[in-house]
């Protein structure tokens, strides 16, 4: 019988209990009863960010008691994801709110997961900038981000019928209760109009127009709460809302026209990563922005310091690429205009104070802005950078063996063509630091687009390799291979990641490759339920998970990863009495909007999962499953559950990848070529422990110049010919068998991206895959001294190298 269990008594409430409660009924308004899960997050935010909001004074109060240096992190982009699991983490709170909502009868796991993602990037860029915030408050560094408060975000992607779909993003929709609208911090930013008087006399510019910016404020937090910084997002809107005079002659709606066109300038995040924009609406939130930073930077610069002269003492502006390089000319106007400040020291106060990070080669992202356009917006811009470009041009012609052809590649102003200003190199000529982002990188960034702007200032270029924040991708992401870390070798490495490296050589013991092996087992048992939740697949957990998710791009090549898995499962049908490894091939990545050729390659992978899942001859084998809608919040998800990482870019094109880094941290093999941070990778985990292979940049290059005939090599390739066939012909389009036949001609004729080329190294590489994944002690092994060499790519680390050796504060 049972035996009788008298009802545990319910739990007292906790006075956060209470605290949430009282939030809950007066600030927004609804009783216990009435609450849903919305509210009930907006109450827990709100509560969290009350206690938040007195550290955020004592940082601000601290740094300007100590007259410090303060860091300006300028970047039209920042992909945060959500906030409260990595505030609560930070603030060391989870438990306690954890527990205070459970006598609520609320989960916070549940109302973790509604809280949309601040999807205010693209991809590695801005994801970058977010990883940046969270570890400069983890350093205690005074440092405020800068960006647009953009209404719509990055695009919301739908599979409907194997096809991208795009819909607006709206993260705002419940309101946003992280930020604070500041109506104190409202900057006017000009457009258009004329400039008066000349360059001996005072210079005003009159803009014909002119817009509000108004900032929004959302506190940052660093690890164990030691500081928190501000993210200022600016927002804009039209001096008059309203122009009375034509609503009372009837025109309503172009009574209204000033407070649209303001709105238009932060309405949407342009979703394009990899290739410039060139549009006028562009090039205007890149000035509202870069203006509405500069004007807030130089105020409380005065303000606290008196002398906009020590700006460079006290003020360090990193642009986050060139997308805020107006802000060069910016501060020059603000120096020489409103300061009264002569050129040339306004133009060393400005050198002194920015650097500037290139994150892209590609000479397709290189932005440029047509001359006329730029002189219609920005006039008194314009003569600023004539000017500084007569300064340049006159050095660089007095520097010696420098020929016409290397300064006209200096020049501000491309004069091939339609002459346009070069926003790179503004920035570099306007910064004291130039860098990359991984150590092959910088090193093309000398030999390629900067090679003679490097000759000109050979001490300005310098690298500084990429990392991740190992708190939202380790700690917050992946609790259970946390813990297990923590069980073996402690809770150091939560405070300093390099003391991972004590976990290596728990690689050679049986007992802890077991426990790590079924954490990853259960992370992939999560994974595969939601994906069985969510598309309705079924996917065996115990195969090999195989995955690629980024932006869909043909640099990063996941045609490759694709044309692999059809060769692949044209063997497995073929073979079946072979003892193949099973794996599930998965893939996310938005593309652009615009970008043919990558929403075609979204579409084949569709194409491709749907004839290979619905296939019975090939068992549970080979599954292929693409994830809609990829962020930050399915990366966190998906990472934990991987076993191998595709980092498979052409050699020379990834500038870094911060994914690779992600999935070693979390205990995933790589397979990669010899591009951006894979390199570094490599050196840190050991030859043994990921599997390279493929050209390298400087074999890209050379087969680039030289007479690289792809067709030659399909032809070669029985395999590959059996696979790029099979897809030209329709196998995997039988509705319209032509689909792909351009995409497929495209790899017989010039391939740019060298998919063919590396097809059979690939091949081959995976095939050592499935060979290393039947040693299962051997793969856990590897998979662990992963985890325990990649601490170095903690963005600390990177923060670390930011603050000593460009921005001076530390
Ligand atoms: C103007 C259009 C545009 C928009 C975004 C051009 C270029 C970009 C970015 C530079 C693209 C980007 O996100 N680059 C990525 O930056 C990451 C962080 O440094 C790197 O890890 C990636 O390798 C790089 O592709």
């Amino acid at each position: 019988t049972e035996p009788e269990i008298a009802p545990a008594p319910a739990p007292a409430r906790s006075p956060l209990a209470d605290r949430i409660v009282d939030t809950l009924i007066h600030r927004i308004g609804k009783d216990e009863r009435a609450a849903r899960k919305h509210d009930w997050l907006a109450a827990t935010i709100l509560t969290l960010r009350d206690e938040i909001i007195d550290k955020w004074m004592a940082s601000t109060r601290q740094a300007h008691a100590a007259g410090a240096k303060r860091v300006y992190y300028l970047s039209l982009e920042f992909l945060i994801g959500r906030l409260l699991r990595d505030a609560l983490s930070n603030l060391g709170r989870n438990a306690e709110v954890g527990d205070a909502l459970a006598v609520l009868g609320v989960d916070l796991a549940e109302i973790e997961e509604i809280e949309p993602d601040a999807a205010l990037g693209n991809g590695g860029l801005g994801r970058l900038a977010a990883c940046f915030m969270e570890s400069m408050a983890t350093l205690d560094l005074p440092a405020y981000g800068y960006g647009i408060r953009y209404v719509n975000g990055m695009f919301r992607q739908r599979i409907d019928d194997g096809w991208q779909v795009e819909l607006p993003e709206t993260w705002l929709a419940h309101g946003n209760p992280w930020e604070f609208e500041r109506r104190e911090s409202a900057y006017f930013v000009g457009f258009g109009g004329e400039v008066i008087g000349n360059e001996v006399g005072h210079v005003h510019w009159k803009p014909a127009e002119a817009v509000e910016a108004l900032a929004y404020d959302t506190p940052v937090v660093g690890w164990r709460g030691k500081r928190v910084n501000t993210l200022r997002l600016w927002s804009a809107r039209a001096f008059d809302p309203i122009r009375l005079d034509a609503f009372n002659a009837g025109d309503h709606i172009g009574a209204l026209a000033g407070q649209v066109r303001a709105e238009s300038l932060v309405r949407v995040l342009y979703p394009s990563d990899s290739s410039a924009a060139g549009q006028e609406l562009r090039l205007r939130q890149e000035y509202f922005f870069s203006s509405a930073s500069i004007q807030d930077i130089v105020r409380r610069h005065v303000q606290y310091f008196g002398d906009i002269r020590t700006l460079p003492d006290k003020a360090a502006i990193q642009l986050n690429d060139t997308h805020p390089a107006v802000s060069v000319a910016e501060l020059m106007r603000l120096l020489i205009d409103h300061h009264d400040l002569p050129f040339d020291e306004a133009w060393e106060i400005t050198r002194k104070t920015f650097g500037y990070t290139n994150h892209t080669l590609l000479p397709e992202a290189l932005e440029s802005w047509p001359l006329p356009l730029f002189e219609r917006l920005l006039p008194r811009h314009m003569q600023l950078i004539y000017a500084i470009n007569g300064r340049v041009l006159r050095e660089a012609r007095k520097s010696d063996g420098m020929s016409d052809q290397a300064v006209a590649a200096i020049s501000l102003i491309d004069e091939n063509g339609e002459r346009r200003v070069r926003m790179a190199n503004l920035a570099f000529v306007g910064s004291h630091s130039v860098n990359g982002v991984a150590a092959l990188h910088t090193a093309l960034m000398k030999q390629t687009v900067f090679a003679d702007l490097h000759r000109l200032y050979p001490a300005r270029i310098n690298n500084k390799t990429n990392g991740i924040t190992p708190r939202r991708w380790l700690m917050d992401c992946n609790p259970g291979l946390t813990a297990l870390v923590r069980d073996a070798i402690g809770a150091e490495f939560c405070d300093d990641t390099a003391k991972l490296q004590s976990l290596d050589s728990f690689s050679n013991d049986p007992s802890f490759r077991e426990r790590f092996s079924g954490v990853k087992r259960s992370n992939k048992v999560g994974l595969s339920n939601f994906i069985g939740e969510s598309m309705g697949l079924r996917l065996d957990p115990d195969a090999l998970f195989d995955v690629q998710i980024k932006r869909v791009h043909e640099y990063k090549r996941q045609l490759l990863n694709i044309i692999e898995t059809v060769a692949l499962y044209d063997q497995i049908r073929s073979h079946p009495e072979e003892d193949w490894t099973p794996r599930v091939k998965i893939f996310a990545g938005k593309a652009a909007s615009s970008y043919h050729n990558a929403k075609l390659i979204i579409k084949l992978a569709n194409d491709v999962a749907k004839r290979v899942n619905s296939d019975p001859s090939v068992g549970g084998l080979l599954k292929v499953a693409f994830l809609p809608n990829y962020n930050v919040s399915l990366a966190e998800r998906i990472i934990p559950a991987a076993d191998l990482s595709e980092q498979i870019s052409t050699a020379g094109m990834e500038a870094s990848g911060t994914g690779n880094m992600k999935f070693a941290l979390n205990g995933a093999l790589t397979i990669g070529t010899l591009d951006g941070a894979n390199i570094e990778i490599k050196e840190h985990v050991g030859d043994d422990n990921i599997v390279i292979f493929g050209l390298t940049a400087d074999e890209v290059a050379a087969k680039r110049a030289g007479s690289y005939r792809p067709r030659e090599v399909i032809e070669g390739s029985r395999e590959l010919s059996q696979a790029v066939n099979a897809i030209a012909s329709g196998v995997f389009s039988p509705d319209d068998p032509s689909r792909y036949r351009e995409l497929m001609n495209g790899l017989y004729d010039h391939d740019w991206f060298m998919v063919a080329a590396d097809f059979d190294a690939y091949t081959a590489a995976q095939r050592a895959v499935d060979a290393r994944w039947a040693d299962q002690a051997g793969w856990q092994a590897a998979a662990i001294r992963n985890v325990a060499r990649v601490g170095w790519f903690s963005s600390d680390r990177t923060i670390g190298e930011y603050a000593r050796e460009i921005w001076g504060v530390m």
